[in-house]
């Protein structure tokens, strides 16, 4: 062994032990490559996904049926934007570029959250996201809260009490549906029909077709399995859509008295790979919109660049 691997060998020690001891790796701190890499493949999949996260509401909010609901939900849709902004700056103290995850969004190369690419045709799924997607979102970033990486983890401290005001407001909105007109009802049952499975689908594939999640719970980035917090969101919805009075859409759904579970029926796959993959029903549309965002952003970024630059250079000139 040459001095250069045992030290990479007694690092990997360090690191396993500091980990293990529910301590938080910091930027600086020595971490494996491959932790790194995980890290910001998950982070700026995660920031894409709240960025691209506000199209499906976005194209609400001129059409709000009251001034109460259009503040509320720009107010939520502004949130996303933050939520975005939080996690490109925890990824960049890991050493990538915010033009770098920029492009790897653009490119199509990175992935974002599969359930961003369904449309939202009635005011009813604006109360099916909040509900359904916060909801899942929720439950799969509080046990993110103890990751082992510190910006991300403390990143998502905030981030769930803003998604948890997200997910009232969605489900307030499917309670004043539900019990309104005989229309009204039948618009919040068609936005669950619709929203379920791709909720359903967005904790990722089971955990025996989970490529990453070994290694990641391992590393306690990922502190509980896929398919243990589809479990969980399972539980946790089914109530709250019989408060609501409204029916899942699954024949198969049931309790299981000796799991103490909701057992559910099989999920479609290749639908949530389809998407994953860039065919689904609104992933080019995204795509394009995004990008035109991005191009008529262009004199704001080099204005903010050019800015930096003169203090920067101001600075320099009265320190010399
Ligand atoms: N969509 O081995 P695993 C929100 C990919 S934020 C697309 O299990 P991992 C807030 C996965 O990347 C929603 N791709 O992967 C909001 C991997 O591909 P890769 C986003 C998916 O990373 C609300 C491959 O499949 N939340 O909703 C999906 O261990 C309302 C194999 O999968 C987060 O990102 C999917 N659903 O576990 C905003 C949370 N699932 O990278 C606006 C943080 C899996 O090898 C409005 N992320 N894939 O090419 C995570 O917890 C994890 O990354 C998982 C996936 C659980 C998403």
């Amino acid at each position: 062994m040459n001095e250069t691997t045992r030290d990479v060998v007694e690092l990997g020690q360090w690191f396993d032990a500091y980990v293990a001891d529910e301590k938080k790796i910091e930027p600086k701190d020595w971490m494996p490559d491959a932790y790194r890499k995980t890290l910001v493949r998950q982070i700026s999949q995660h920031a894409h996904s709240e960025v691209i996260g506000m199209q499906p509401e976005g194209n609400w909010i001129t059409r709000a049926p009251t001034l109460r609901r259009k503040a509320g939900l720009l107010a939520k849709v502004q949130d996303e934007a933050g939520h975005g902004l939080y996690l490109y700056s925890a990824a960049e103290t890991l050493g990538v570029s915010r033009g770098q995850m920029d492009d790897g969004l653009l490119s199509g190369k990175d992935k974002y959250s599969s359930i961003f690419n369904y449309p939202t045709p009635t005011w009813a799924d604006i109360g099916a996201i909040g509900w359904l997607v916060d909801g899942a979102a929720i439950t799969n970033q509080i046990p993110l809260c103890r990751c082992s990486y510190g910006p991300y983890a403390r990143a998502m401290i905030r981030v769930c009490k803003e998604e948890s005001f997200h997910q009232r407001q969605g489900y307030e909105i499917m309670l004043r549906l539900s019990h309104g007109t005989a229309e009204q009802k039948r618009m919040a049952q068609d936005a669950l029909n619709r929203w379920w499975w791709p909720a359903v689908m967005m904790f990722g594939p089971s955990d025996k077709d989970s490529a990453h999640s070994a290694q990641s719970m391992a590393w306690r980035i990922k502190r509980v399995s896929n398919d243990d917090l589809r479990q969980r969101f399972v539980d946790m919805t089914v109530k709250q859509a019989d408060y609501l009075g409204l029916t899942m859409p699954d024949p198969d759904l049931k309790w299981n008295e000796e799991r103490g579970h909701y057992d559910i029926g099989e999920i479609d796959w290749s639908d949530f790979w389809k998407v994953v993959k860039g065919n689904g029903p609104c992933n080019r549309q995204r795509l394009a919109h995004r990008q035109k965002a991005h191009d008529d952003g262009e004199w704001v970024r080099d204005a903010a660049l050019a800015h930096a630059n003169k203090r920067v250079a101001r600075a320099t000139r009265d320190a010399a």
